[in-house]
């Protein structure tokens, strides 16, 4: 396994690794936009214009022990190979991964064997159809194919299929919301203890975040992420995060760098310790 510089520049020390940044550049069943695969370099560059020093929250990332891990894998097949040869190496620190598409998420959740978690899901669509295009392992599957591993909170979702809505009613293992609200808060309070926070940056509005592989208008917008944020991080333990489905445009700088302050805006309240 070989951490490089990454994430917000930071290398984190060999006996002081909190926090891996896993990137997943898997793109395999992207059904509009494509480009995906490239989102993790892009990501890891804006993140180096970001101040380790959350003025925000206070809290100074610097020396927290960040640690950037390329997996390599390309595919879900190379994925679930990279997580059964170094689960034990990185089971010490929190984990975020950043795809990539939104398929990676049932496979991490496989092989990582959190135990009894809670899923909350953060996307624009309910990814819960059980095939899509004749692939039952797609992106638009990715919340379906989540579903043994943990009941789930689904929020910012605003674009939903018929069939979707049929299973919504027939399955009490999943919630989803539009908004953020108080109803949202009391269904993440539902959840075990124990949380995974999967963000598909297109739950945020394109006004924030366009360049994504099929943007949907009416998203979260900043302050609503980071109240999210905050609810889930004081009040669960967050085991895990993924961060996916990022298309990066060089003409939209601003889209790659949201989508890194998303993360370093989580990644700071896991090193605040209301992480795992
Ligand atoms: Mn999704």
């Amino acid at each position: 396994m070989k951490t490089t510089q990454g994430f917000l520049g930071t290398e984190a020390a060999a006996e002081r690794k909190s926090v891996f940044v896993l990137t997943v550049p898997v793109e395999e069943s992207t059904s509009y936009m494509t480009g995906t695969a490239e989102a993790p370099a892009s990501i890891l560059k804006a993140s180096r214009q970001i101040e380790l020093y959350n003025f925000g929250t206070g809290v100074d990332l610097e020396g927290a022990g960040i640690a950037t891990v390329d997996t390599g894998a390309r595919t879900l097949e190379e994925l679930a190979g990279f997580l059964r040869r170094e689960r034990e190496a990185i089971a010490g620190g929190f984990h975020c991964f950043i795809g990539g598409e939104h398929s990676i998420t049932p496979v991490i959740l496989e092989e990582m064997k959190y135990g009894e978690i809670g899923i909350v899901w953060l996307d624009a669509h309910a990814d819960l159809r059980e095939e899509y295009l004749g692939n039952p392992r797609s992106h638009a599957c990715a919340a379906r194919n989540s579903l043994p591993f943990g009941n789930m909170v689904g929020i910012g979702i605003r674009s939903v299929s018929r069939g979707e809505v049929d299973f919504l009613g027939s399955s009490d293992r999943v919630k989803i919301f539009e908004r953020w609200n108080d109803e949202a808060a009391r269904a993440i309070g539902d959840l075990p203890g124990r949380v995974y926070l999967s963000l598909d940056f297109d739950a945020v509005d394109p006004s924030l975040i366009r360049a994504v592989g099929t943007p949907e208008p009416g998203g979260l917008t900043w302050d609503e992420l980071l109240h999210i944020f905050d609810h889930i991080f004081a009040s669960k333990t967050v085991v895990g995060m993924d961060a996916v489905e990022l298309c990066p445009d060089e003409s939209d700088t601003a889209s790659s760098f949201a989508a890194a302050k998303a993360i370093y805006e989580a990644l700071t309240r896991v090193v605040a310790g209301k992480g795992r």
